[in-house]
């Protein structure tokens, strides 16, 4: 499928998926999430894909809803459509998508992300940002709404409630600065750098076996809701697959093999 709000390619088993509104700091509009949809789709059905890299054409990495849109649909008609069945619909299989999907993706933030931008760049298994964006997670507050997609989960399991109050009331511009000390990000560097080191990090992901990944992505993410004796048990029966595959018998051997075992 030829894309016209998304850039797709994949190199060498990475897929860098690029937002690509840049007129509209890659808001979201309709057609991206039809296309972003099918990318996704993609992306879990290729073997050849193994880590997913997401961006932002221009200075942007994604403003959130795209509002000129919103307004259109969702508040102007004189049926206005509900905004509930849009996230249900639109935003909330787009996270849950990022989350379940058991490749890992990583937000190469090039630049401000707002509202669901914030979300979106939160879903991901790890986040590069460049010393000069931002985020706004107060961008839904000031225009009458609550954070959505996944924020007020997201925002409060990563930072601790009062840090993810603030942010989603008081901070309009939180700084890479403060993203890394808060645990928001990964790492900061400079803009140029941003794409380059997830691209780092993809080969090094890329060179992992595949399905421990995956499987490590789901027990650390069950974590969120698991009581202790559930994620001991939740180990041992992934570990008791992870165990049974080649790779780890391989992995082993070649160890053992260095050691002259
Ligand atoms: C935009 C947008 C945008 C359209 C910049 N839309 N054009 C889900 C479901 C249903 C309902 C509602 O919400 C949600 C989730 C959400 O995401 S709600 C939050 C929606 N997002 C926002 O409220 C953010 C709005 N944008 C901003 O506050 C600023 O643009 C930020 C802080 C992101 C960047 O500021 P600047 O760097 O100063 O850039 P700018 O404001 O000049 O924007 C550049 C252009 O992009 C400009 O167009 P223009 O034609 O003047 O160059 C903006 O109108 C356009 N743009 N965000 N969300």
């Amino acid at each position: 499928m030829a894309y016209e709000t998304l850039l797709y390619e994949v190199q060498e088993g990475v897929a860098i998926l690029t937002l690509n509104r840049p007129d509209v700091l890659n808001a979201f509009n309709e057609q991206m999430f039809q296309e972003l949809q099918e990318a996704l789709r993609t992306v879990e059905r290729d073997e050849a894909v193994r880590v997913v890299i997401v961006t932002g054409a221009g200075r942007g990495f994604c403003a959130g809803q795209d509002l000129a849109e919103m307004q259109a649909r969702y508040v102007q008609p004189a049926e206005a459509m509900s905004i509930g069945e849009h996230l249900r619909s639109r935003y909330n299989p787009l996270i849950l998508r990022i989350r379940n999907t058991e490749k890992p993706f990583i937000a190469a933030i090039n630049g401000v992300a707002a509202g669901a931008g914030c979300s979106l760049a939160l879903a991901c298994d790890l986040r590069v940002m460049a010393e000069t964006a931002t985020f706004v997670f107060n961008a839904f507050a000031k225009i009458g709404l609550i954070p959505d997609s996944g924020s007020t989960w997201f925002l409060p399991h990563l930072v601790g409630y009062g840090r993810a109050f603030e942010a989603a009331t008081l901070i309009d511009r939180l700084e890479a600065r403060r993203a890394l000390e808060w645990g928001l990000v990964n790492a900061v560097v400079p803009p140029e750098q941003v794409l380059p080191t997830a691209r780092e990090w993809a080969v090094r992901l890329r060179e992992l076996p595949g399905r421990s990944v995956g499987w490590l992505k789901r027990a650390l993410q069950r974590a969120a809701t698991f009581t202790l004796e559930q994620s001991l048990e939740y180990e041992a029966h992934l570990q008791e697959v992870a165990a049974r595959t080649p790779e780890h018998r391989e992995r082993v051997e070649a160890f053992l093999k260095r050691r002259g075992g």
